[in-house]
């Protein structure tokens, strides 16, 4: 009986937080998740860090968990190596979405031609892989900054890629899903769009407030773009839309700065069985820092009027 109320109650309170631990993935080092529903499961799209002191990463993984408590580790289903255009240990933020059936994992990495960022995409018929290059060269290159895609596919069907740093970019994804059409546009980074101060201010340490990582979906009719923000140290905050190009209004902080032991932040937000979760990372694995982060997920409520609260980093 003892052991029977024991399970009762745990499975009473994993119930009660929604998810097991953070951070999630305690096998490795894991930075800039990218949630994705599909089905009835939950998948998470990694980078894993390898350190030591830069942002030396080699592979994508996946991991997926049906209840957010218990997690499958899918493995490292992109290795930077599937493209065979990319610099070994520049395999940074990627973000994996499905479209009729098959599924596209964006990533960014360094092109060895120009040796600067460029925005790959591989493919696969399963969220879990095998995913393959899916072009043999780079889907958006020839600007800097071109790191940290995200994708999403608006309800007419037409699909939108963000992303960037320095500087916020998008362009019309086509219905292939692996090519693009029109002009690639950079986003305007007025204080009404994204706050903070325009140009350098003396004893501050950002020109605009947004920085990188962003995210962008769409709720209740309203377009999100959430993004890592303030230079380094980063918080992250967001801000909103009623079309998927703009223009964008500066919502605030989601979440502000906290002693995470990374000095960068990444998110990602998905609803999954009723709830909302939001996604990022720390430096809290024993031995972890800036170049080896955490994937941690907090649950939280959107507020009546479809605004975010404000969300703190917890090691529940
Ligand atoms: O993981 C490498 C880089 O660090 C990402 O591309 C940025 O978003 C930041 O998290």
């Amino acid at each position: 009986w003892k052991y029977v109320i024991i399970a009762i109650l745990a499975m009473t309170l994993s119930s009660i937080t929604g998810y097991a631990q953070n951070p999630i993935v305690q096998t490795c080092y894991t930075a800039d998740p990218a949630p994705m529903v599909y089905g009835d499961k939950f998948y998470i799209y990694i980078d894993r860090d390898e350190g030591p002191d830069y942002y030396n990463m080699n592979e994508w993984r996946v991991y997926s968990s049906a209840d957010m408590v218990n997690w499958t580790d899918h493995g490292a289903q992109l290795p930077l190596t599937a493209f065979s255009w990319a610099k070994a240990g520049t395999a940074w933020a990627a973000q994996c979405i499905e479209r009729y059936g098959k599924f596209y994992w964006y990533v960014c990495c360094t092109d060895t031609e120009s040796n600067i960022n460029a925005i790959g995409v591989a493919v696969s018929d399963s969220p879990t892989g095998p995913f393959k290059d899916a072009l043999g060269k780079p889907m958006i290159s020839g600007g800097w900054g071109y790191i940290d895609p995200t994708v999403f596919i608006d309800d007419d069907g037409q699909a939108y890629i963000y992303w960037g740093n320095p500087g916020l970019f998008y362009v019309k994804v086509n219905e292939d899903m692996i090519s693009y059409s029109g002009d690639i546009v950079e986003v305007e980074q007025t204080v009404e769009g994204f706050g903070g101060p325009k140009e350098p201010k003396e004893g501050v340490q950002y020109k605009d407030l947004y920085e990188e990582g962003p995210w962008f979906y769409k709720r209740g009719g309203k377009y999100y773009l959430l993004y890592a923000a303030g230079g380094v140290p980063e918080h992250i905050s967001y801000s909103m839309s009623d079309s998927p190009t703009g223009p964008w209004k500066y919502m605030g902080k989601i979440m502000p700065l906290q002693d995470t032991n990374s000095f960068t932040n990444h998110c990602g937000v998905v609803d999954f069985k009723g709830k909302s979760y939001f996604a990022y990372h720390t430096g809290w694995l024993p031995g972890g820092g800036g170049f080896t982060r955490s994937v941690c997920i907090e649950e939280f409520k959107y507020n009546e009027d479809g605004t975010i609260p404000t969300i703190m980093a917890t090691k529940e």
